[in-house]
């Protein structure tokens, strides 16, 4: 297997932490063996939990006033998933890659699957982009693509998205997300029924194409680029969808797609129960889609939202098994650290939504005793799971501490030497 990071840079670093870690994680063990749980036994599922890395991640984001880019910044695909094996090889909770087509140029498949495979690298879902123009583009998406008046424009989104599928299958991918920007900014610009109805049926066609053990996730935005309405606008837009299509479409959640203060570990929920949780992207986000950091603003509503997916995956609900992907923008910082940070945070909020004593809960809900039911989903919060975590890292050849390993490699200088600084400029994520 290919390593991005020698090998001795990460084992000199972990030499210089290991005795105090076992210190940690004894302690740790002690406390909570008090508690009656095995730490173990919440390591080894830890140790299990995976995110995938969007490739779109690795590069400097932007907005729509300015883009500064990094040093180093991947050129194309395969730079990209060089960048993700880094952040695989030391946090090793990142072993998939979510590709965005037509932004990841794949002029070559089975080169980017063997390049994919000796970087111990798979492929997650796929996303399709009917929300900007490819530059050989014939027919324009600047007033909505699967769900446009024009019945051509509708169908070459249709034929984007079977490309990106049959791209995937090439990959091993097994599933689609489609996220329109469709939508309007005035009143009356569009018909809600209608735009929805050629959504829907256009949708039925990429639907039709799917793999038999492929799914189909449909990701709901509340707002941006269209900021007066959009198509897909919110889970119950997206649940129609769901239930419209079949059997293997499913919803999306994107963590910044939502309004402020909108119960979000509760939609989380209601779509576990209705068997339509298809999966995540997680970031996190102050005002909108502002695409921050996982867990840098709102730890504790991740673990809100891990608390309901533990709870899942204790009672064994039917039909549970949600995809979990990064969406990060990151313009001031390395993106490798931006997203090393987040795939930890990530299984941060899973271990200590792990800890969550489910049995005292339950009496407490069905006691209606408020205090010490949100004290038990707190007990867990406050847990620092950090031991756990480096450790599940060391013992699977990992970091134990990410960032400060990733510095000392050097890799970002190394990389900067070999790939021609781009050039600042306008807005735009790619
Ligand atoms: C839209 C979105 C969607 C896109 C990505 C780049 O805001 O969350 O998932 O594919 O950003
Ligand atoms: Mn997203
Ligand atoms: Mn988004």
């Amino acid at each position: 297997m290919t390593l991005m990071i020698a090998k001795d840079v990460i084992d000199a670093e972990n030499a210089a932490r290991t005795a105090a870690l076992k210190e940690d994680y004894k302690g740790l063990g002690e406390r909570l063996a008090r508690r009656g749980i095995d730490i173990d036994t919440v390591k080894a599922k830890v140790a299990a939990y995976g995110v995938a890395v969007p490739s779109w991640g690795v590069g400097t984001g932007g907005t729509r006033f300015a883009r500064f880019p990094g040093k180093g910044e991947p050129r194309n695909i395969f730079d990209k998933i060089e960048d993700c094996s880094v952040i695989q090889q030391l946090t090793r909770a990142t072993p998939t890659v979510s590709l965005h087509i037509p932004w990841d140029k794949v002029s070559d498949i089975k080169e980017l699957k063997e390049k994919g495979n000796a970087l111990g690298l798979g492929f997650d879902a796929m996303n399709s982009n009917t929300f900007s123009d490819a530059p050989d583009q014939a027919l324009s998406y600047k007033y909505g693509s699967l769900s446009h008046a024009d019945a051509a424009t509708r169908q070459q989104a249709v034929d984007h998205n079977i490309e990106c599928i049959e791209i995937g299958r090439a990959l091993g991918s097994k599933a689609l997300t489609v996220w329109i920007g469709d939508g309007s900014n005035f009143p009356g610009q569009t018909s809600f029924t209608k735009s929805f109805e050629r959504y829907l049926d256009a949708m039925k066609k990429v639907y039709a194409a799917l793999p038999g053990d492929w799914k189909v996730f449909t990701e709901h935005k509340m707002f941006e680029p269209a900021f007066y309405s959009t198509v897909v606008q919110d889970w119950g837009t997206n649940y129609l969808i769901a239930q419209e299509l079949g059997p293997k479409a499913h919803c999306l959640v994107d963590l910044g797609h939502h309004a402020p203060n909108v119960n979000i570990e509760m939609i989380v929920a209601r779509l576990i129960q209705f068997k339509k949780l298809g999966g995540f992207h997680f970031n996190d986000s102050k005002y909108g889609d502002d695409d921050l950091d996982t867990g840098s603003i709102d730890p504790y509503r991740l673990f809100l939202v891990f608390n309901e997916l533990v709870d899942a995956e204790t009672r064994k609900a039917e039909g549970f098994a949600p995809m979990h992907m990064l969406d990060q923008s990151h313009n001031v910082t390395d993106p490798i650290e931006s997203l090393m940070n987040s795939a930890t945070e990530v299984s941060r909020a899973y271990a200590q939504a792990l800890l969550v004593d489910r049995k005292a809960l339950e009496g407490y809900q069905d006691g209606n005793d408020a205090l010490m039911a949100t004290e038990t989903l707190k007990a867990a919060f406050r847990t620092d799971v950090e031991p756990i975590l480096a450790m599940a890292r060391l013992e699977n050849a990992g970091a134990i501490a990410p960032v400060a390993t990733y510095r000392k490699s050097g890799y970002r200088a190394k990389v900067a030497a070999e790939r021609p600084e781009s050039k600042s400029g306008g807005g735009g994520i790619v």
